[in-house]
Formats: structure tokens, sequence, C-alpha cells
């Protein structure tokens, strides 16, 4: 028996992958054909559920060379003069499903795994540095209006639009998806940020407020509509192939990372509330300050072990920083680790991609799937008197903060200047040059337009009016001549697809 020969799953030889075994060439099919039966079962198992959200998508692996020092802020080795840290990538969109198009207009996702020495840190953030709402609460709403009617299984513009101008904490996010920025060039040619604001500590036990801007050294790109949605139709895995066609031939994309830091007791009274999802801090305010430069520079050898059980977390977090008191990112540090035991299993942490290359230990053990397991005399509970791990007194003190005391369900705020439309106001007419600005018009006339009940398409309208009122006004003369004449009014590209 050579190396070469097809076995079964327990390494026995088997004689056919052409013929299934027959009582005579047209008789029945013996249920004891146990290769027959084993290479069915396992087909049958291949798939594993789809991510909710940020199905699809594509990554790499990579290194974070630190060439800042930001040793003041935080004591993350990962972080410090010098380090250099493996790392895996993965981009994606957040509503389509697994097979939908790269160039549908959406959010990106911006998901990095740092494999430190102190344990894995993971970054999982999109292309834009706020998102729709502030309350994880709303989360499993917000996606159902923009995934799919129960009904006819389509995606569908009333909902979208009902969700969002009933939330108008999304004004910020909608106007950099109806943006320019809704539509990369490529994963290569996007920025991404950490969005939420993280607890930095330092050396000496000093708590700051940062947020993490990574911009792609091969600059920013985007494409228009109507490219968008040729390419669409042509090819529905353009920016996966573009990373990966780009690696293959040595041109490693990178991105400069770079942080906010807010002293510690600025939080209190700085004009937004620092731990609100939907707003970002302006540079003039908190610049930026360089940390390192993470490059992709190794394609996964195999998608599904390597990029589709990838398992990230905000939960994941190393000594040095910790999280905020950011209502959206308390959530996702409950969210993401059930994700994954549920969507990729109990054990998702041993599998290669996600294992650290910091030991692990503790007393969870056994479970579906287990691989590696404690040596025979181990003590398999704490407290113990047999030299078993214990946790550090250093580690029980970190990532702190003061709370307001009573539990409440409310998002009362003492922020001067908290409210839902300012920041997007901001960013429209401040950011925004006046061809970005002609484009805008375009892309929410096209998607305002597919609005079929007058009263949420009136809310639509008013909801823009409140970003901007001459946008407002723009938006529904725009309107009211494409009703009058459908076959000028612009094709919308994306969302409401
Ligand atoms: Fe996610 N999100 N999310 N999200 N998210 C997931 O995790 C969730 C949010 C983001 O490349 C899921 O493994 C909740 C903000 C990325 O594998 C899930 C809330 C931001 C990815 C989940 C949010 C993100 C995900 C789907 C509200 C940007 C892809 C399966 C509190 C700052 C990660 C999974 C990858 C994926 C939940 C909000 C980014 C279900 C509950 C805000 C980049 O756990």
């Amino acid at each position: 028996m050579t190396e070469n020969h097809t076995t079964t799953q327990t390494g026995t030889p088997v004689g056919s992958d052409a013929h299934s075994l027959t009582s005579g060439q047209d008789g029945a099919t013996a249920l004891h054909d146990r290769y027959l039966v084993e290479k069915l079962a396992q087909f049958n198992r291949e798939r594993i559920p789809e991510r909710i959200v940020h199905a699809k998508g594509g990554g790499a692996f990579g290194e974070f060379v630190v060439t800042g020092d930001v040793s003041a802020y935080t004591k993350a080795a990962v972080f410090q003069p010098g380090a250099s840290t493996r790392t895996v990538q993965r981009f994606s969109s957040v509503a389509g499903e697994m097979g939908s198009p790269d160039t549908w207009r959406d959010v990106r996702g911006f998901s990095v795994k740092f494999y430190t020495t102190e344990g894995n840190y993971d970054i999982v953030g999109n292309n834009t540095p706020v998102f729709f709402i502030r309350d994880g609460i709303k989360f499993p709403d917000f996606i159902h209006s923009q995934k799919r009617l129960p009904g006819s299984g389509l995606r569908d513009a009333d909902m979208q639009w009902d969700f969002w101008t009933l939330s108008p904490e999304s004004a910020h996010q909608v106007t950099y998806l109806m943006g320019d920025r809704g539509l990369p060039r490529s994963w290569r040619t996007m920025p991404g940020y950490g969005s939420h604001t993280y607890q930095w500590i330092n050396a000496a036990g000093e708590r700051f407020w940062v947020k993490y801007h990574f911009h792609a050294l091969q600059g920013n790109e985007e494409m228009q509509g109507a490219e968008a949605q040729r390419i669409a139709g042509e090819d529905a895995d353009y920016y996966r192939r573009d990373l990966y066609e780009a690696i293959e031939r040595g041109d490693f994309p990178a991105w400069k990372v770079s942080v906010q830091v807010m002293p510690y007791e600025d939080a209190k009274t700085y004009r937004f509330n620092p731990f609100d999802l939907t707003k970002v801090w302006p540079h003039s305010d908190y610049p930026l300050i360089e940390v390192g430069v993470h490059t992709l520079n190794e394609n996964p050898e195999n998608f599904f072990a390597q990029i589709e059980q990838a398992a990230f977390s905000p939960a994941n977090t190393v000594p040095g920083i910790d999280i905020s008191p950011d209502k959206m990112l308390m959530a996702r540090v409950f969210s993401y680790p059930d994700a994954q035991r549920y969507r990729v299993g109990t054990n998702y942490n041993e599998l290669p991609v996600n294992a650290p290359v910091a030991p692990v230990h503790n007393y969870s053990q056994d479970g579906a799937g287990r691989h590696g397991f404690k040596a025979a005399g181990a003590p398999v509970y704490a407290p113990n008197s047999f030299g078993g791990p214990v946790a550090s007194a250093e580690a029980a003190g970190e990532g702190s903060w003061e709370s307001d005391g009573a539990l409440v369900r409310s998002a009362a705020t003492l922020h001067t200047e908290d409210d839902d439309f300012g920041q997007a106001g901001t960013l429209y007419r401040e950011v925004y040059d006046d061809a970005a600005k002609e484009r805008f018009l375009d892309t929410i006339a096209g998607a305002v337009g597919g609005v079929t009940r007058d009263d949420i398409r009136e809310r639509a309208i008013q909801y823009w009016t409140n970003v901007d009122a001459e946008l407002g006004a723009a938006l529904r003369a725009r309107l009211e001549a494409d009703a009058a004449d459908p076959d000028q009014a612009a094709e919308y590209v994306g969302v409401a697809e």
C-alpha cells in the first residue's frame, strides 16, 4: 500500500471512489458499503452555520510591527517599542449572506487577531469609526431590518428606512454608508477603526481611553455605483480575489495604526459622550498618535480551516488593554464567544487559527471535539493543594471604572453636544466635497426612492433635513422630480437590492 492510497477516515484502504458496492451491477446499494456511507455523511456535514452578520468575507495572515512609543499609555507587550506580532485579519460585508456580491453597498468588517505573548488580542472593527446604534439591545432588530422579509425572503427599503428613521442615532453611520465609504474599491484600499472606545492601562496603573485607526498605506479608493453594480454581477468575489492575488504576487497591503488617547478624567466632561459609538472624537480634540504598521503577507492555505473558522471577539483583551462602558462593546463581549460556541463549537479556541501562542492554564475541560487534555495527575479544580494554576492578583484590578450606581435602563447624558444629527451634519458639510455631496444625494435619492410607504418616505426626508436642511430640501425636490420622470431616477446600488 503506498502513501497515496485513499483511505477511510480511520485510515484503512478503500476500494473505489467511483463505484458503490451493489448486489450485481444493477442491484441495490449495500448499506454496509461503509466508505460510501462515511463519504456521504461527511459531505452532509461540511458546512457550519454562516456568521449571522459579516457572513461574506476573506482574510490573510500578517505581522504587526510597533514603530511608535505608546508605552506611557499601555503596558501591553504587543504595543511596546520593538515588538512584532503575528496576526490574522478578516474583512467582510455586514448584511449579505455567504455568497453575496462583495460590491453591494455596505459597511465592511475589519477584524485583526494579534497572537501576542500575553494571549490573543482582537480588534473587531469596521471601515467606519461609528455605528448605527448605541445600545446592543437594539442589534437584533437593526439586523432584521437590513436582512430579509419573512414572507418573500427579499430585502426591503421600507424596513431599512423605517428602522433608521425611528432610530435617529443611526444618522451618522448612514451618512458614511451612503457616502463613498459604502463602496470601497477593495479591502486593501479602505481604512479600519476599532470604532469603540477602549481602555489602556500603563505600567504605573494609570488609565486612558483610546480609539484605534488603521490607515491604508495603499491610500483610500472607492468605486461608483454603476461600476459596483456591474462587478456585483460579474464577479461576486471581487474583494476576496483582489486580496488573495495581491498577496500571491508579493504586493503586501499594509495599514498604519494610530490611536487617539483621552486622559481618563476627560471622559466625564468631554463635549461628546466618549462611550457613545455613534460619535467620533474630532482629531482637533485628540490627535492621532502613531503605534505601528500592520502588513498582510501570507494567504491562508485553507479558507475554511483558517478564515471561516477564525473566531474573533472584542472579549479577547490582554494585560494593559480593557473595555470601556460603551454599551455596544459590553454587549459584544458577551455575544461573540457565544456565537463561536454555537457556530464553530465549544472548543473553538483549540483550532490552530484561534489558539493563542501564550500557554493556556485553567480548569475548564472536556466538551465536544476536545483535543488538548490535562496530564493524568493534574488538579481539576481550584483552589487546590496540588500546584495547579492560580489567578493573578494583578489581573484582578485591571480594566475597572467608576459607575453611576443604581441599575437603570436609560441613556441620560451630561455631555453638552450629544445629539443624534450634529456629527452627521459635520461629516456631510465639512468632509464631503461638492462632488461627493452630489454622489451622496444620488445615492440617498435612489435608496429612499425605493421606499413604498409615504409615512416612512416622509420620515426619511425629515431625517436628512435634520442632518442638513439644504440636503433635506434637495432630496425632496429630487424625489419629486424622479417621481415625475421615473426613467431619469438614479439607479440605486446596494443595501436595498
Ligand atoms: Fe458584530 N458580530 N456585533 N459588530 N461584527 C459578529 O460574530 C454583534 C458590531 C463585527 O471577521 C458576529 O463571529 C452584536 C459593531 C465584525 O469573523 C456576532 C453587536 C462592530 C464581525 C456579532 C455587534 C461589529 C462581526 C457574527 C451589537 C464594529 C466579523 C458571528 C452589540 C465596531 C468578525 C461572529 C469576523 C461579527 C454580534 C456590533 C463588527 C453575531 C451583538 C459595533 C467585523 O457575534
